[in-house]
């Protein structure tokens, strides 16, 4: 008797899922981000999302998962790769380890202000970096932006390089981060982003660096005293999806997908001029304390000996290049 009722629904449920299936094959596009939904992130997948429905006219539809749900940037990466996951929007802040071309664009101090790194991305040389990920089983959809990073601390207002020395702080899974930050003085600590906030409310590490959009995105004021502009490095962001994905899509659908990547791009850069020009007020309510100048001077100076490093391994004409470019 039981039996034949759980039968029945069974069959009733399988019915019906056929039917609806019948009625709109739907694919989900599972796309992944470390911050939150209301980040620069957020507003640049909401885009890139609206756009794929809209374009497929609903035959592909985004599930996002924020917030490192699914793991931090370099576990999304692997994920994608291994089609587990279908699109993250990252920082290059692990890519380097995949596509190790995309490592001299992380250089600190490369680009001076956000006009000149999104001409360089936007520009021939940019856009060629993107043709690299094909051969890591990856697809590089468009290049977008995480912003200029700055440092956040628990212990002291950071002006001069000597201020920052000795701090520990979390970086990035990045070596040419790493290397430069080594030259500030600072005990670089790599770690995933989802394991951040935790660290800096339990002084595993005093402090981190972010662009402000994340800073205002992850609530780091509540747990950061400090905040200083010394925006020692510009940190792009990428859409990436798989060869996976890409080769179940007609050529008009592919196109769908790449547009969308280009106008999430537009709405994630509006994000980043927006939270740049009202969160450094907002974290300054929220108690922290800002050092609007820094030493931008004496941080150069003190990478001296690393550029040096970097010239050997990414050729001095090339990062020269990047620096000139208009
Ligand atoms: O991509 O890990 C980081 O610090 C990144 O800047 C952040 O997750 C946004």
């Amino acid at each position: 008797m039981k039996f034949q009722k759980t039968f029945r629904l069974a069959l009733i449920a399988s019915a019906s899922a056929l039917a609806m299936g019948s009625i709109s094959a739907q694919t989900i596009i599972k796309v992944g981000y470390t911050p939150a939904a209301t980040s620069h992130y957020g507003v640049g997948t909401n885009v890139l999302c609206e756009e794929i429905e809209k374009g497929t006219q609903g035959r592909y539809k985004c599930q996002q998962f924020p917030n490192g749900a699914l793991g931090g940037e370099r576990e999304m990466i692997e994920a994608v790769q291994l089609g587990t996951l279908d699109i993250v929007n990252t920082s290059t802040g692990p890519v380097g380890n995949f596509v190790p071309e995309v490592k001299i664009v992380d250089i600190p101090f490369l680009f001076r202000d956000y006009d000149h790194a999104r001409k360089y991305f936007d520009g021939p040389n940019g856009q060629e970096l993107l043709t690299k990920f094909p051969a890591k089983g990856l697809i590089a959809l468009a290049w977008t932006e995480n912003g200029f990073r700055h440092m956040t601390n628990s212990k002291r207002s950071i002006v001069k390089p000597e201020d920052a020395a000795g701090l520990k702080m979390r970086t990035m899974e990045n070596k040419v981060h790493m290397d430069g930050y080594r030259a500030f003085g600072i005990q670089p600590t790599p770690m995933a982003f989802p394991e951040v906030f935790g660290a800096l409310q339990q002084g595993t590490v005093d402090g981190q660096e972010n662009p402000i959009p994340v800073i205002l995105a992850s609530k780091f004021s509540q747990v950061q005293k400090h905040l200083s502009l010394t925006g020692h490095v510009y940190s792009p962001a990428l859409f990436l999806t798989s060869p996976r994905v890409m080769n179940k899509l007609s050529e008009a659908d592919k196109k769908v997908f790449y547009e969308a990547a280009k106008k999430a791009n537009l709405a994630q850069r509006k994000k980043v001029n927006d939270d740049e020009a009202t969160g450094i007020a907002q974290l300054e309510k929220e108690g922290m304390t800002v050092v609007r100048k820094v030493d931008g001077v004496a941080f150069r100076e003190a990478l001296r000996a690393t550029y040096v490093n970097y010239s050997k391994e990414f050729g001095a004409e090339n990062i020269k290049k990047i620096q000139d470019y208009k």
